[in-house]
């Protein structure tokens, strides 16, 4: 970790003085407090937005959104020194103010969620301790954003019509500077070091068990456990038919080589063979299609994706594992982990277009 913020500290000793000359001298110290927390509040935003974004993409078109979440988390690092000295000061006077216990929770959760964040990045810990290290990562995340919001309420960093001016603008092009700069030499860090991270997907998922499916983790989105289905008595329910292993298993089978990308760091590349589902079920008008696991999982997809997704039977050449969907789970080609519902037991015309669902599961 020390590597990793020795960068932003050079960049910002560099750049930021220069800069700072050239923007017109020193402010005084309220206003420059004012900005680096207007800074700071601007960075989580962008930093909370970016990384639950990135985490519904799976084309390449998203890796800007994974770029940016990597600036704007090391521009709280850039600014973390200052932020230190700013709070340290409110801390350290006689009367504190209220609430600093709920300053000082917030601030252990952003530095939690930048160091695993960090740590993620390395792709040298799945784990830490009984969760995986996004986990935590997320989790302190999600746990600082109501605390972010309480914050800024009673200390609002209020923007000014002033903060439009040359000299501020000239600031945040600095802060923005040093962020980049930080990003890239984490990025020249992790490759020289030849850390796994080095070769992590434009997702930021590191590779795990491609080709090999036994290998490839067995991942739950939240509390579904793995289903034992009694292949004999197991039906599909598609539109109004039925179908059993046996008549699925006499359709047309394609070969489909697709990566299973899955939000919680990792991604494999498999063969996976299946029953394309325009195939199984006419959709008519149904603007998109339901899918649902004998768990109660269950999402919906648009109707004009129909024919780029399968109802998988086998991966590597053999029937799938329990743990990864036995009998039959959805294979969803560009699309994030999540999607590739296990256990299928029901696909049906759904009257409401896709886009009206969380876009999370919420199981
Ligand atoms: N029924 C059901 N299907 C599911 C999930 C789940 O929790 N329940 N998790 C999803 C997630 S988050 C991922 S990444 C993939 C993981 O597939 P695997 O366990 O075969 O690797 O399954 C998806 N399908
Ligand atoms: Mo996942």
């Amino acid at each position: 970790m020390h590597n990793g913020d020795a960068a932003p500290r050079r960049a910002g000793r560099n750049v930021l003085p220069r800069l700072r000359r050239a923007a017109g001298g020193a402010l005084s110290r309220a206003e420059t407090e004012r900005l680096v927390n207007l800074a700071l509040a601007v960075l989580l935003a962008s930093a909370i937005v970016t990384g639950l974004a990135a985490n519904t993409s799976g084309t390449p078109a998203g890796r800007w959104l994974i770029v940016t979440h990597g600036v704007a988390g090391l521009g709280l690092l850039v600014l973390s020194r200052r932020k230190t000295r700013i709070a340290g000061r409110s801390l350290n006077r006689p009367r504190r103010r209220p609430g600093h216990r709920l300053s000082l929770t917030l601030a252990a959760l952003v530095v939690i969620t930048v160091v695993t964040g960090l740590i993620e990045s390395t792709g040298t810990a799945y784990w830490l301790g009984p969760l995986t290290t996004m986990q935590v990562h997320i989790g302190s995340a999600v746990a600082a954003i109501p605390l972010v919001v309480l914050h800024f309420r009673s200390r609002p960093a209020r923007p000014r019509a002033a903060d439009l001016s040359r000299r501020t603008l000239l600031r945040a092009g600095a802060v923005a500077a040093a962020a980049g700069g930080a990003w890239v030499g984490w990025e020249a860090l992790l490759r020289t070091t030849g850390a796994p991270g080095a070769t992590r997907r434009f997702t930021a998922s590191h590779e795990r068990g491609s080709g090999d499916p036994a290998a490839m983790p067995v991942t739950q989105w939240l509390d579904d456990a793995v289903q034992d289905i009694d292949a004999a008595a197991w039906r599909l329910r598609a539109g109004s038919d039925d179908y059993d292993l046996a008549v699925l298993r006499r359709m047309p089978q394609d070969d489909i080589t697709a990566i299973l990308d899955c939000t919680s760091m990792w991604y494999a590349e498999q063969e996976w063979r299946g029953v394309r589902l325009d195939r199984l079920i006419d959709l008519g008008d149904a603007p998109s299609v339901a899918i649902a696991s004998a768990t109660g999982y269950a999402l919906r997809l648009p109707a004009r994706d129909l024919d780029k997704l399968w109802l998988a039977l086998d991966v590597g050449g053999r029937p799938l594992s329990a743990g990864h969907g036995f009998p039959a789970r959805l294979v969803a080609p560009g699309r994030r982990g999540f999607w590739w519902v296990k256990w299928v037991t029901s696909i049906q015309p759904s009257p409401v277009p896709w886009w009206v669902q969380s876009p999370f599961p919420l199981t």
